[in-house]
């Protein structure tokens, strides 16, 4: 079947959005409130096993805090410091301090020039989403994206293969027709569970998990001036992850 759609992770896949970003964004939640809770940059890396940032709080309380004295209004306290990180987070954003990663707004433009659909199946908020493509890519991007599932929209959050499968009837598309981009071992088993050939970027947090199952893994999907490099499978001579490249990857 052609290639029909694009369909994009956002956090660690258009952008290094974790270490620098959410994580920083949890701290200043943490703070704000009086919390003595902090995330250096290596216990982020092992609480990003679970996705989704109200999870991540409960997974950490639950796995390096069992002695913290829980409020009895323990949801309402995670609610609440959900809303902070997004209001921190947002404004990071909005100061321009998190780029887009290499090749990712070429192949959205030589995307649409060509006619292919895109699309965005996210575990993180949907003001995170809107905020990263208005300020890292253009003030009119997020209309570039015929779908923005993101968030709680679906009650199982990645690995689960829910979100895909809620883009994908929302495009009203068969997996068949679609690529998918990853970043992580979560990501890929939510993608690939939802019969979606993908390719993964990988980053620091990520260049240790398994990907297998993946149909392209690539350090980043490259430049003319700035070549990806193959982790696994074939290039095929190319520098960038081109339509081209992305249509026979379907094939
Ligand atoms: C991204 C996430 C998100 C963000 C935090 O996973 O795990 O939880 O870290 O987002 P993926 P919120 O890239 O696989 O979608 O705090 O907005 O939940
Ligand atoms: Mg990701």
């Amino acid at each position: 079947m052609a290639l029909a759609a694009l369909i994009f992770d956002v956090d660690g896949t258009l952008a290094d959005t974790e270490r620098d970003g959410h994580r920083v964004a949890f701290n200043q939640a943490f703070a704000e409130v009086g919390l003595d809770w902090h995330w250096d940059e290596r216990l982020y890396g092992e609480l990003l096993a679970v996705t989704g940032g109200k999870e991540r709080m409960r997974h950490y309380l639950d796995r390096y805090r069992p002695d913290w004295p829980r409020p009895t209004a323990l949801d309402a306290l995670i609610v609440r410091l959900h809303a902070a990180k997004t209001r921190h987070y947002t404004n990071l954003l909005a100061r321009g301090d998190i780029p887009l990663r290499p090749g990712v707004e070429r192949l959205l433009r030589e995307a649409r020039a060509t006619g292919l659909r895109l699309a965005i199946a996210t575990t993180t908020t949907p003001e995170n989403v809107t905020a990263l493509l208005r300020h890292a890519l253009a003030s009119d991007a997020e209309s570039w994206f015929e779908v923005i599932a993101a968030g709680d929209i679906v009650p199982a959050k990645k690995p689960a293969p829910d979100i895909y499968r809620y883009a994908l009837e929302r495009m009203r598309l068969r997996p068949e027709q679609c690529l998918a981009f990853e970043d992580s071992e979560n990501g890929l088993r939510s993608s690939r569970a939802a019969n979606l050939a993908t390719v993964v970027t990988v980053n620091d947090y990520t260049c240790d998990h398994d990907f297998s199952g993946a149909a392209l893994v690539l350090d980043h999907l490259g430049e003319p001036d700035r070549p990806a490099r193959a982790v696994a499978g074939q290039l095929n001579g190319a520098g960038c992850l081109t339509v081209d490249l992305a249509k026979r990857l379907v094939a």
